[in-house]
Order: C-alpha cells, then structure tokens, then sequence
C-alpha cells in the first residue's frame, strides 16, 4: 500500500469515527423538556412527580423512571424542573415501583427537608427500614441542599403498573415534603437507590440518563 493510500484510509476513518462521535454526542444530550413551576397565589410552589417501574415506551421501554406533572395536569417525560428563587416547594410523588432493601441505610433517612420529616400516605416519618416490609423503590435526593427523601416501595405481587404515565387507580404511595429553594442556578437532584436493572450493579442505564432517574431543578 503506498503512502498516498495508507493517508487516504487514516482521513477517511477518522472522518467516520468523527461523525459516530457526533451523532453519539447530539443524541446523548438531546435533553427532554423543562417542566416551569411558579408559585400559586398563597406564595408556594407545588411540585408533582411519579415513579414507575418500567417506562413501558420509547426508546427504553422496561427502565424505571420519573416523570414530572405540569401545572395544567399533563404527565411529561422529564426530569427538569423549574422553580422561582428562596421559595417554598412542596413536593409530593406518586410512587408506583416496587423496591428493596437497601444497600446503603443512609438513603433510607428523611434530609434536609423542612421540619426534617416526609410524610408517607399522610403520616409523617423520618425513616424507613428498608429491611422491613415492602423496601425502598427509590429516592428524590438533591446532594447539593442535603436533601433526600427515600420512597417506600409497593408490594412486588401487586398488580403494579408499568407503563407510564401511572393513574391512582394502580398501587401507590404517595410521598409528600416541602424545603424553600435556595438562589438561582442548576441543581442536579437523582435517585440514590441503583434501580438500573439489568446494568452492572444496578447503577448504570436510567442512573445515569437525564429524564430517567437524574435530573436538574433549575432555580430561577
Ligand atoms: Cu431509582
């Protein structure tokens, strides 16, 4: 092969390895929608989300995902959520996935959040045992404020849901706590329970996916 050749091939390869490298990138940060919260007229704001076990469409329909209400009622697909500055936010999730023990205690404590307490289905806790009845499905946790809620999870013989978006006619817990939001920026909140089936330790797939189980509250 003469050297003309040899340079040839070399540019053309690495104009293919080039282009896979931005298809590969464009789709990893197609980012989903940015639901917008404002306050209500009492000066709160008011957070809904959901967990479901398996998304059930798309692009990945058996991994486990959150989805965010927005304020007019419509499910959406997303992770990204936006609120005003120094506010209160109440949170509540609508928790369809079954769980397990967990394999860090930490997560299972209640952090950071007003009064340092949640409520599961109306009554107020601090800790979940997850050692105990139906385990941890997953966690809402924003590292930078030290919040983190652990979400209790539904018996796995239910009859659970598994595709989203999830009613309340299907099992559920709902999880309820508020925290004031701190000054503007992109706070990067996720689930602390590795819930990625079927990837190495279960921490890879939806753990590490914008729209699944990581996201951003972005405050403005
Ligand atoms: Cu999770």
């Amino acid at each position: 092969m003469s050297l003309a050749w040899k340079v040839t091939v070399t540019v053309i390869l690495f104009a293919v390895a080039a282009a896979a490298a931005v298809v590969l990138i464009v789709n990893l940060l197609g980012s989903p929608p940015t639901v917008d919260f404002s306050a209500d007229s009492s000066g709160q704001v008011n957070v809904t989300l959901q967990t479901v076990g398996t998304y059930g469409s798309g692009s990945h329909p058996t991994w486990v995902s959150y989805l965010v209400q927005s304020p007019d009622g419509q499910w959406v697909h997303t992770t990204l959520f936006q609120v005003p500055q120094h506010m209160r936010i109440n949170v509540t999730i609508y928790q369809y996935d079954s769980g397990s023990p967990l394999r860090n205690q930490q997560v299972g404590m209640v952090q950071g959040t007003l009064g340092g307490v949640a409520t599961l289905n109306g009554k107020v806790f601090h800790v979940i045992n997850s050692n105990a009845g139906n385990g941890v499905g997953h966690t809402f946790s924003i590292p930078s404020l030290g919040i983190n809620v652990p979400l209790y999870a539904n018996n796995p013989n239910a009859n659970l849901c598994a595709a989203a978006p999830c009613s309340t006619s299907s099992p559920h817990n709902i999880v309820q706590f508020s925290f004031v939001s701190p000054g503007p920026g992109d706070y990067p909140w996720q689930c602390f329970v590795p819930c990625g089936l079927g990837y190495l330790y279960g921490n890879a797939g939806p753990m590490q996916t914008v729209g699944y189980m990581d996201g951003f509250m972005k405050v403005v």
